[in-house]
């Protein structure tokens, strides 16, 4: 019996695999159960586990400069490798402390540093690319994962498309063929497990609206939403003027299938932390809209660079999209766009062009063609306009519309509002942006449903004209 044999073996006696019926969480019956958390009560069985992972490690030539577990069982794990094999472990934060630094990742690393992730058991890997984007979110880079053991049910190609490769001791197949080998199960049940593990194959991630995520990570901006308007039908973008992070949040998490960008915006946040911003993404992920932080950066080059990467909001760790003011020269779009190149995701802005409020300043043609010239040089980064109408026939460029409301003129302050339908079909419009109009209705979910369809059925209507 060789050594990893004999590991199986001991796992199987101390029931880290178990065989029967059992429930899962999803309400599933599985032929199998398995627990790796009874190994910390082993201490032979925890350490010959970091030692087989360790082996692997050694043998595909991984380099790393850091090790992150994800939290909990692989986090004993981690730390044996770490300190047996002398390298330094990161710990990613479950939920960021409210005191003191609102930190998500512990311990030390540098910009570029690349970081090993380490897992127990990977089923869809779901657990795997929430460590990973948390990592990649703070500048790390992470290119590999090992997990002890893998249950073979699409993890890896999972975990492929958010580009990371998974390294394994050991898959189901090999320890059924094990347990079956020394006699601690039977072929019959073998196969019954091995069935069951075919059948339950996971896609990334099972969505409630049935939208499979597209690899939202490595798509332009723009092809992004012209897919996304495709097959969620919305071209509506809900403006979140909330001031609690939470609140969005779960608004979100309710309205997330109807529209294809929520904009925020994180100054007027009284509960702002990495942690909740890293979830909101997430949420933008799984229901695959963009996020846009409608900054309206107006500054030299150099100070927008700072307000977008540095202070407590980090925007470019988070924020697909920004707005722009062009007022200081076309240096500030220049900057902006050099400020995301080490961000392996893609990024874009929108530059203001044309305001909806009263005696907007920008209501003036040289202003606009001024704009419209800052696309020349950056038309990878820039991806439009926030403007009232449409300034260009090339269609590449997106424009987005705000003033919207369905039975309002306006407010107290200047803001002055079209219809949908004056918007896209008077206007030009492509995006919808709609504040106030869903978020002080009384059914905000309701509402938000009538505007994605009102501004879908007038884009679909133009469109076949
Ligand atoms: N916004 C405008 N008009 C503009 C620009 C931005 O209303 O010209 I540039 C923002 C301000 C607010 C949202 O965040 O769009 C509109 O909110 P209401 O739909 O609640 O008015």
């Amino acid at each position: 019996m060789n050594n990893l044999e004999d590991l199986v073996v001991k796992l199987f006696d101390i029931e880290a695999f178990k065989f029967g019926s059992f429930k899962l969480k999803s309400g599933i019956q599985s032929p199998i159960y398995i627990d790796l958390r009874v190994i910390i009560s082993y201490p032979d069985i925890l350490r010959s586990v970091a030692v087989h992972m360790n082996e692997i490690l050694q043998r595909s030539n991984v380099t790393y400069d850091s090790i992150c577990g994800v939290p909990y069982t692989a986090l004993p794990i981690a730390s044996i490798i770490c300190v047996d094999y002398k390298k330094p472990m990161l710990i990613r934060r479950k939920e960021t402390k409210n005191y003191g630094t609102k930190k998500l990742i512990e311990g030390k690393f540098n910009q570029n540093d690349r970081c090993l992730i380490i897992e127990d058991i990977v089923t869809s890997g779901s657990s795997v690319i929430e460590t990973a984007d948390s990592l990649r979110a703070e500048g790390i880079q992470v290119t590999d994962a090992i997990v002890f053991f893998d249950r073979q049910q699409n993890g890896d190609n999972n975990l492929k498309e958010k580009n990371i490769r998974l390294l394994r001791v050991l898959t189901i197949t090999q320890v059924l063929e094990c347990l079956v080998k020394n006699k601690r199960i039977t072929q019959e049940v073998s196969n019954d497990v091995q069935e069951f593990i075919r059948q339950n194959q996971t896609e990334l991630p099972a969505l409630k609206n049935g939208i499979i995520e597209m690899k939202s990570s490595s798509i332009p901006i723009r092809q992004r939403f012209q897919t996304i308007r495709e097959e969620k039908k919305t071209n509506l973008c809900l403006c979140a003027d909330l001031t609690s992070l939470d609140e969005i949040i779960e608004l979100s998490k309710q309205v997330g299938p109807n529209i294809c960008m929520l904009k925020i915006h994180c100054d007027i946040l009284n509960d702002f932390s990495m942690e909740k911003i890293q979830q909101l993404k997430n949420i933008s992920r799984t229901f695959n809209f963009l996020l846009l932080e409608d900054r309206k950066f107006a500054d030299i080059g150099n100070t927008v660079q700072l307000q977008y990467t540095k202070g407590l909001f980090q925007i470019a760790t988070w924020a697909d999209l920004v707005t722009v003011h062009v007022l200081p020269g076309e240096g500030i779009v220049q900057a902006l766009e050099q400020s995301v190149q080490s961000i392996d995701e893609p990024r874009g802005c929108l530059l203001i062009a044309q305001m909806s409020s009263k005696g907007a300043l920008t209501n003036n043609e040289d202003y606009v063609k001024g704009v419209i010239k800052c696309t020349e040089k950056y038309s990878d980064y820039v991806i439009g306009f926030i403007s009232q109408s449409r300034l260009t026939t090339d269609n590449k460029f997106i424009h987005c519309t705000p003033g919207i409301h369905l039975n309002n003129t306006g407010d107290q302050l200047g803001q002055q509002y079209v219809t949908p339908r004056q918007a896209i079909d008077g206007r030009g419009a492509d995006i919808l942006i709609v504040g106030r109009a869903i978020t002080d209705s009384i059914n905000r979910i309701k509402t938000c449903e009538e505007y994605q369809q009102e501004g879908y059925n007038v884009y679909e209507q133009l469109r076949n004209i």
